[in-house]
C-alpha cells in the first residue's frame, strides 16, 4: 500500500493481513517500509525524527537501500509461496522526494529491479483530513503544504506505469475501505491465477 501520512493505511494493511490469515489464504506476511529496525532504517528513523540532518539525496538512497536490504527475502518468501501484504514501498520513495523537489526519474532509478507488487492500493486523504488524524505533525513531512504536493506526486502516469494500481478514497468508513480493498485483492489473484493455468 502507498499513501499519505494518517490515510489509514497501516490499520487497512493489518486488517487485511488479519483477512487472508482467517480464510486461510496460506502463508500470509505484513511488513512495512521504511524498515526502521535495520542499520539504515535506525538513520532513517532519526532522520524522520528530526534528529538527524541528512540532504534530500542522501535520504532517499537510504530509503531505496532499506527495501534493497529485504529484498532477497521478498523474493525467498514469494517463491515459497508466501503472500507479502507491504506497508509502504518504493512508490512512497518516489512521490515523497519528488515532492521537495528532486527529479522524479532520478528518484525511480535506485528502486529499478526490486520486487514489483501484484497490486498497489493508493489511499488518498485531503491534507485536511489528515492533520486532523491522532499525531499527525509529529514527524518531518507531517505538515499540509508537503501532503498536499506528495498527492499531487502521487498522481503522475510515470508512477503508476505497468503496475495494477488502485485509487482507494481513505476519508470513508473503515469497513467500506476493507471490503473495497478485498474485493480488489481478490479479483487481482484471480487474474493471476488464469494468467498461470
Ligand atoms: N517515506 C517512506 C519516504 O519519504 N520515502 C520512502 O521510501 C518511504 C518508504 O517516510 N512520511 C516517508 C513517508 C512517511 C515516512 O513512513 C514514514 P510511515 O509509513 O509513516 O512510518
Ligand atoms: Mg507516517
Amino acid at each position: 500500500m502507498s499513501c499519505l501520512d494518517r490515510s489509514g493505511k497501516s490499520t487497512q494493511s493489518k486488517k487485511l493481513e488479519a483477512h487472508l490469515q482467517k480464510v486461510g489464504y496460506g502463508k500470509v506476511k505484513w511488513m512495512c517500509f521504511p524498515n526502521r529496525k535495520t542499520a539504515i532504517g535506525t538513520a532513517i528513523d532519526l532522520y524522520l525524527r528530526r534528529q538527524l540532518e541528512l540532504p534530500d539525496e542522501a535520504v532517499h538512497r537510504l530509503f531505496s537501500a532499506n527495501r534493497w536490504e529485504m529484498a532477497k527475502s521478498i523474493v525467498e518468501d514469494l517463491k515459497a509461496g508466501t503472500t507479502i501484504i507491504c506497508d509502504r514501498y518504493a512508490f512512497s520513495g518516489v512521490a515523497y522526494s519528488a515532492a521537495k523537489g528532486l527529479d522524479f526519474t532520478w528518484c525511480q532509478s535506485p528502486d529499478r529491479g526490486l520486487p514489483c507488487p501484484d497490486g498497489i492500493f493508493f489511499l488518498y486523504i485531503d491534507e485536511k483530513v489528515g492533520a486532523s488524524r491522532a499525531n499527525f505533525g509529529d514527524e518531518r513531512y507531517e505538515n499540509a503544504e508537503m501532503q498536499a504536493e506528495v498527492r499531487n506526486q502521487f498522481k503522475d502516469p510515470r508512477l503508476r506505469a505497468h503496475v495494477n494500481w488502485h485509487d482507494v478514497d481513505g476519508a470513508r468508513d473503515k469497513e467500506v475501505i476493507h471490503a473495497e480493498i478485498l474485493a480488489a485483492v481478490q479479483k487481482c489473484k484471480a487474474s493471476l491465477r488464469s494468467r498461470r493455468s
